[in-house]
């Protein structure tokens, strides 16, 4: 008896892992926020799976996809015999988007797998139409199955994917879409175990199904040509881009249009990537100080998409960024994707406009978004406020750079970010990785990254933040990342994790690099409402000592210095910062608490920033 409970426990159980041809994401689809969408945000059922039990059988193998103890399998037996062993419900739900530690206690510290499930239902405007379920992101690998039906695997937290929807598989009614999140850090993963912010777990983005006509406008790219003329207007600009449809069947035209420069396009598509040229007699560039967009339609005979695309120029020449041909100060401040006072992540315009708002509140022209691409609806608000924007990839302090798989997935995710804002005029950097520890190998890898970025945009500046070395009174910028990239960044925290902030007053700094520099971090942490007096660790006074005396220093910086993004806005959720009673769990180098009041140094970079903006009147 015994052993007859063995077998048919087996039988149950084992499944052979069938190796589906799964569909990886296809490069995503550009500006769906204005295509034709149905949103599956809202409540989703959840299962948490510590074990990945719904994944793997007993042995410990990926189930066959008809094994009904998959949790992508939807238990509708009505047999009391049955034995049942998961199934979603309504007791158990969580909003998407959103991260799940914010959402219930138990989910603080949890890093693993939850399985979320969303019915709908979806009738197709036309049979021929296709239909794809979009993610904005979601941390940090998705397994995506419709109906019992993989659709297909996505690895990277912060970027988009989708997936087509195969015809024979959607049903008018009850649908349901489950997706396996596991947000475990991993060694090869990127980024890898350690960082310095919180690992929210889940559904972080929008998800929507989108339905297009079945050749359909997949990706296009509009950019102005950098020319010797310099200012805010220009006269004959040249417009370059490009666009690729997605299954295109025969020679399909595809036309520009931009009304308010009574400007047609009419374009001979010619295959993925397809190239166009053409000039516009007077154009009004997009600037940090008066960000003008253009209302631009992309059409086929099956459908238009609009967007609103600013046109300026981005270069370095000698040692200056030029900004439209001119000399541009960056102004900036470091951010991660965060809202501190409720310690969720951000997701929505609402909070695109918290975060940013409390931006320009400093008089910044420039975002550091760190570590990751941040949503979409960040960078577009930037687009309208005028915000320059740096976007980086999370290749994070010490990811395994001898793996070519690791490279891919940070490629991958370097494609996903460049193909989803290349038409973000705000966006001016991007950047490869963070505080890299110097090693050939090291090197190696990073350079294959900023190859990739030159190859998908040759229109923006490509940086990485590197570390600088302080030794005896000297800061010296010598990583040899630095001969590759167009800016050389830095982090540097002189007065905090070395020496006291005094040791500013008296720095020297030299760089091997005759390349525009950035200071891509500098902060030091303060307990908003600890006063002492300013050699105080913790207290406003230090961390507003410590501003005094970068600011000093900064204004003695060699030729070539040309912004400031310091580390950060708002301290910051971290399991690595435990001092109690000061951290808790924060990073505390915010200028502005995670109660949102300002700390004394907010003010005092304010003051710094306006002083610059007034000189370069
Ligand atoms: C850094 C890292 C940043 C950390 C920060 C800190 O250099 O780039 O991610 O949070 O320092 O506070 O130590």
């Amino acid at each position: 008896m015994k052993m007859l409970r063995i077998v048919l426990h087996c039988l149950f159980f084992t499944s052979l892992c069938f190796f589906s041809i799964v569909a990886s994401a296809t490069s995503t689809l550009n500006s769906v926020y204005s295509r034709d969408t149905t949103s599956l945000n809202g409540e989703w059922q959840y299962i948490v799976d510590p074990y990945k039990t719904g994944f793997y059988d007993y042995r410990f193998k990926e189930m066959s996809e008809d094994n009904p103890a998959a949790y992508w399998n939807i238990n509708t037996s009505t047999d009391k015999s049955k034995l049942i062993e998961h199934g979603y419900s309504d007791s158990n739900t969580l909003q998407v988007p959103g991260d799940w530690n914010s959402q219930e206690e138990k989910f603080l510290y949890y890093e693993g797998t939850v399985w979320y499930k969303k019915s709908f239902d979806y009738e197709k405007k036309h049979q021929d139409n296709l239909l794809f379920v979009y993610f904005a992101a979601v941390n940090y690998e998705a397994d995506v199955y419709l109906n019992g039906e993989k659709l297909g695997n996505h690895v990277g937290g912060f970027t988009p994917f989708q997936f087509a929807i195969p015809s024979s598989l959607l049903r008018s009614k009850d649908n349901h879409l489950v997706v396996k999140v596991d947000n475990e850090r991993a060694k090869d993963a990127v980024p890898t175990v350690n960082t310095d912010w919180w690992n929210y777990g889940g559904i972080t983005r929008d998800v929507m199904l989108v339905e297009t006509p079945s050749t359909y406008i997949q990706s296009y790219e509009l950019k102005l040509e950098p020319t010797d003329e310099t200012g805010a207007q220009r006269r004959n600009a040249t417009i370059s881009g490009q666009v690729s449809l997605g299954n295109a069947k025969k020679q399909e035209q595809v036309t520009i249009r931009i009304p308010e420069l009574n400007l047609t396009k009419k374009v001979n598509y010619q295959g993925e990537n397809t190239a166009f040229e053409f000039s516009v007699p007077h154009l009004t560039l997009w600037s940090d100080t008066n960000p003008k967009r253009y209302e631009v339609a992309i059409e086929t005979q099956y459908e238009t998409i609009k967007d609103k695309i600013g046109f300026r120029t981005i270069e370095v020449v000698g040692n200056k960024i030029l900004l439209n041909g001119e000399p541009i100060f960056l102004r900036g401040i470091c951010l991660h994707e965060e809202i501190a006072p409720e310690i969720r992540r951000a997701n929505s315009p609402e909070d695109a406009e918290f975060l940013l708002g409390a931006a320009e509140e400093l008089n910044v022209n420039f975002v550091r978004l760190a570590h990751y691409p941040h949503n979409e609806h960040i960078v577009r608000k930037a687009d309208e406020m005028g915000l320059l924007v740096w976007s980086e990839i999370p290749v994070y302090w010490t990811i395994d750079f001898s793996s070519e798989a690791v490279l891919n997935n940070a490629k991958n995710q370097l494609r996903e970010m460049i193909s989803r804002d290349q038409n973000r005029a705000s966006v001016i950097v991007w950047s490869v990785g963070n505080e890299t520890p110097v090693s050939d190998t090291r090197t190696t890898f990073m350079k294959a990254l900023i190859d990739e970025a030159r190859a998908l945009d040759d229109s923006r500046l490509i940086s990485a933040a590197l570390e600088v070395h302080y030794n005896e009174g000297m800061n010296t910028i010598n990583d040899p990342l630095g001969e590759f990239t167009d800016v050389v960044s830095v982090n540097e925290y002189l007065g905090w994790y070395v020496g006291l902030p005094e040791d500013t007053r008296t720095a020297k700094w030299e760089s091997v690099y005759d390349k525009p520099l950035l200071i891509s971090e500098t902060g030091a942490g303060a307990k908003q409402g600890f006063h002492a007096d300013k050699q105080t660790r913790w207290s406003e006074e230090f961390q507003a000592a410590y501003y005094r005396g970068q600011i000093a220093m900064m204004e003695e910086m060699p030729e070539g210095f040309s912004g400031i993004t310091p580390w950060v806005l708002f301290d910051f959720r971290s399991p690595k910062r435990n001092h109690p009673g000061i951290q808790e769990g924060w990073n505390r180098k915010g200028l502005i608490s995670n109660e949102g009041e300002k700390k004394q140094a907010f003010q005092i970079l304010k003051n710094y920033y306006d002083r610059i903006e007034k000189a370069s009147e």
